[in-house]
Formats: structure tokens, C-alpha cells, sequence
């Protein structure tokens, strides 16, 4: 029997470093920020954080390790892939409204989209996560593709999730450093007000958490045991 040990505190680390993320946003918006509503102001942009960091981050980063889960290494192959999938189908959803919700925002205000270079890395990032999660689908799931072509594309798929993940958390970062310089106007960002700093803990444990995540993926002693040839 295999020592799981190591493994399983530091999963539970980081479900937990995630879950603390998504209830600081939770907390932004609600607290600090005004709200949430769908009414084209700023309410509806608080959104955009929100499902952002809960979709495109902490539930991308749940499906990125759901394969090294040692009590699902009894269910099926089939099963694990429909959980993986689902989970990034679910992110894929959260990460779209909250695209719309900002783009709906800035249409009712009149503000200038794509601008920034956080809207450049994120708008790419939710494009290459939509070829990413179409191409699994096509040639993981769905039973066409010869064993060779999985093969061979399963280091590319490997890849390119976790440098999406990594794209977005760097996205997340931009995103939430130029929120608190628009927004934070008396007293402003320099002057560290408990809103800044509280946000600035938000992008350390976004931080964290895609760290926590990228470790467990690459360890190959971690892998489903029919995966660690
Ligand atoms: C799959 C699957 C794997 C890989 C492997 C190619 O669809 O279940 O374990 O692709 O066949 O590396």
C-alpha cells in the first residue's frame, strides 16, 4: 500500500486555499463592492470577479487534479473523464457569463472593450479554453480517435491546461490590480485602505492556490497508477 500521505494534505490544502479565494471575492463584492444585481451597472460588473475566480480558477483547478484522487481510482476511465470534463465544461460556463456580464457592463456605461491587456490574456485564455476543451472532447472522450493520435496528443493537452490555468491566474492578477486602481479613488490604492489590502490577499492566495495546483499535476509518482508508464 502506497503512502497517500503527502498527497492528500496537500489536496486539502489547496481545495482549501481555493475555497478561502472564492469567499474573499465572495466577500469584494458583497462587502466593499456593491453587490450583486444584472442591471448594467456596477453591481453587474462585480459579477465578472466572482465568476471568474469561482469558474475559471478554483473549479479549472479542481478538474485539473480530479484524476489523482486515490478513491476514484477504482471508478471507470470513462467516469473520471466525464468528472474532468464536466468540471471544465462548468468553469467554461461561469468564465462566459462573466465575460458578458463585464462586456454588458462597459456597453451600458459607455467604457471602451478589450483595452487592456488583462482583456487581451483573458479574452485568449477563454479562446484556447475553448479549443482545449473541444479537442479533449473529440479525442478523449469520444470513442473515434485511434490510441496513437491520444497518445500522441496527451502531452499537448497536458500542456496547454496548465499553461491556460497559469494564463488565466496571471489574467486574474492584471484584472484585480487595475480594479482596485479604478476603483479605490478616496482614499486611493497608495494610501492602503483595509479594501486593498484585502484584495492584495486575494491575488496571494489565487497565487497559492494555482501554485498547489500545478505541483499536484506534475508529479508523476501522483498519477492514476494505469497513467504513471
Ligand atoms: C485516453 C486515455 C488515456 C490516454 C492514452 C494516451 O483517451 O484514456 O489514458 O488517452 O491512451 O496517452
Amino acid at each position: 500500500m502506497e503512502n497517500h500521505r503527502p498527497f492528500l494534505v496537500l489536496l486539502f490544502f489547496a481545495f482549501a486555499v481555493g475555497f478561502i479565494a472564492v469567499v474573499f471575492v465572495l466577500r469584494w463584492v458583497l462587502h466593499f463592492r456593491e453587490g450583486l444585481a444584472w442591471d448594467g451597472g456596477a453591481k453587474e460588473f462585480n459579477w465578472h470577479p466572482l465568476l471568474a475566480v469561482t469558474g475559471f480558477i478554483f473549479l479549472q483547478g479542481i478538474a485539473i487534479v480530479v484524476y489523482r484522487l486515490p478513491w476514484t481510482w477504482k471508478c471507470s476511465k470513462l467516469m473520471m473523464k466525464l468528472i474532468h470534463a464536466g468540471l471544465n465544461v462548468l468553469a467554461f460556463i461561469l468564465a462566459v457569463i462573466s465575460l458578458v456580464a463585464v462586456f454588458d457592463f462597459h456597453n451600458v456605461q459607455n467604457i471602451p472593450n478589450m483595452y487592456s491587456l488583462h482583456s487581451w490574456v483573458g479574452l485568449a485564455a477563454v479562446i484556447l479554453f475553448t479549443l482545449q476543451i473541444v479537442l479533449g472532447v473529440c479525442i478523449f472522450l469520444l470513442p473515434v480517435s485511434p490510441g496513437y493520435v491520444r497518445a500522441a496528443f496527451m502531452p499537448i493537452h497536458v500542456f496547454s491546461g496548465l499553461f491556460i490555468f497559469t494564463t488565466v491566474i496571471a489574467s486574474a492578477l492584471m484584472g484585480i490590480t487595475e480594479k482596485l486602481i479604478f476603483g479605490l479613488k478616496d482614499p486611493k490604492y497608495k494610501d492602503s485602505p483595509p479594501e486593498a489590502t484585502f484584495v492584495n490577499v486575494l491575488g496571494l492566495l489565487i497565487t497559492v492556490f494555482g501554485a498547489l495546483i500545478l505541483w499536484i499535476a506534475t508529479r508523476p509518482s501522483w498519477k492514476r497508477p494505469s497513467e504513471q508508464l
